[in-house]
């Protein structure tokens, strides 16, 4: 668990907010993965934006809560957790009901969870240059200045390199764009994974078993994202397919994944510049 320690945070009113916060971006596929819970969970909770196309993320004030400059994150009575997984596993053991991490699977789902979040800058790159598109470098460099030198830099009070990694992958994109190598790198990563979900999806309703699990809801984001970026699921991978179709008809869900930066005609306009160089084109799918 991602508990921050006192010394990591600088903006301190967060200490002496009571009940259950959450700092998170309406079109943030982890921000959507943690709602979903949230609604499956019946949890009431705080809304605090954070504006991350105007980088507010990488203001003084929110690396003052998360160094990491990263959304969700969860306050819950003044302790401060990060990373998406980890809250979602924190708020299992507390509010324990619907289970939706089955009983005796803790460690398992730990590390499908953290497997998962392994591609997590897989799914940025295909969302950058298949679903956003933005016209010039994602992230301005006074933006990243200011990541680089605000917040405390420590995630329990140890030296963290995670911002580092953040910036690189910033830089990066400023300079060479989301290249037709990334693309195809990312979208062969998630396809060997869905190959292997597709497979379970034979067997079994859901991805653990026969209830929805918290593995249901971190890969449908991840496929939710992935459809809107051209990937072919009902075509590749027909049972994740059908399975997607399911989970986004879920009121709790369907209210989240339909949260987008983008409005449906703005995604279009970005589709129809893809003539030729689609995300099923250049992955070869
Ligand atoms: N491992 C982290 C990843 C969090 C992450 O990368 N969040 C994205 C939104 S999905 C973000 O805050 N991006 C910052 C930006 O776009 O500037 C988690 O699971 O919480």
């Amino acid at each position: 668990m991602v508990q921050l320690v006192d010394s990591d945070i600088k903006t301190r009113e967060v200490l002496g907010w009571k009940g259950v916060h959450v700092l998170h971006f309406m079109g943030s596929s982890c921000s959507q993965k943690l709602r979903v819970f949230l609604n499956l969970k019946n949890i009431p909770w705080h809304s605090h934006p954070v504006d991350l196309p105007n980088n507010e993320n990488m203001q003084p004030w929110f690396l003052g809560i998360n160094p990491r400059g990263l959304v969700p994150v969860l306050v819950h009575d003044g302790a401060v957790h990060i990373e998406s997984n980890d809250i979602i596993q924190y708020l299992e053991g507390r509010f324990p009901t619907p289970r939706l991490i089955p009983a005796g699977h803790e460690n398992e789902v730990a590390a499908l969870l953290r497997h998962e979040d392994d591609l997590h800058l897989d799914l940025r790159t295909l969302s950058f240059r298949f679903v956003f598109a933005p016209p010039g470098p994602p992230k301005p460099a006074a933006a990243l200045e200011s990541y680089l030198k605000n917040g405390s830099s420590t995630v329990q009070g140890a030296k963290d390199n995670e911002k580092h990694i953040q910036i690189e992958f910033w830089q990066r994109a400023a300079k060479e764009g989301f290249t037709d190598e990334r693309a195809r790198a990312s979208a062969l990563r998630f396809r060997t994974e869905f190959d292997k979900l597709d497979r379970t999806l034979t067997q079994q309703p859901y991805l653990m078993g026969a209830d929805l699990s918290v593995l249901d809801i971190a890969w449908l984001i991840y496929a939710h994202r992935l459809s809107l970026a051209g990937y072919p699921f009902a075509r590749v991978h027909p049972r994740v397919h059908a399975w997607a179709e399911r989970l986004r008809a879920m009121p709790e869900f369907a209210k989240e994944i339909g949260q987008l930066r983008h409005s449906p005609a703005q995604l279009d306009a970005v589709r129809r510049e893809q003539v030729g160089s689609t995300l099923e084109a250049i992955a070869g799918f």
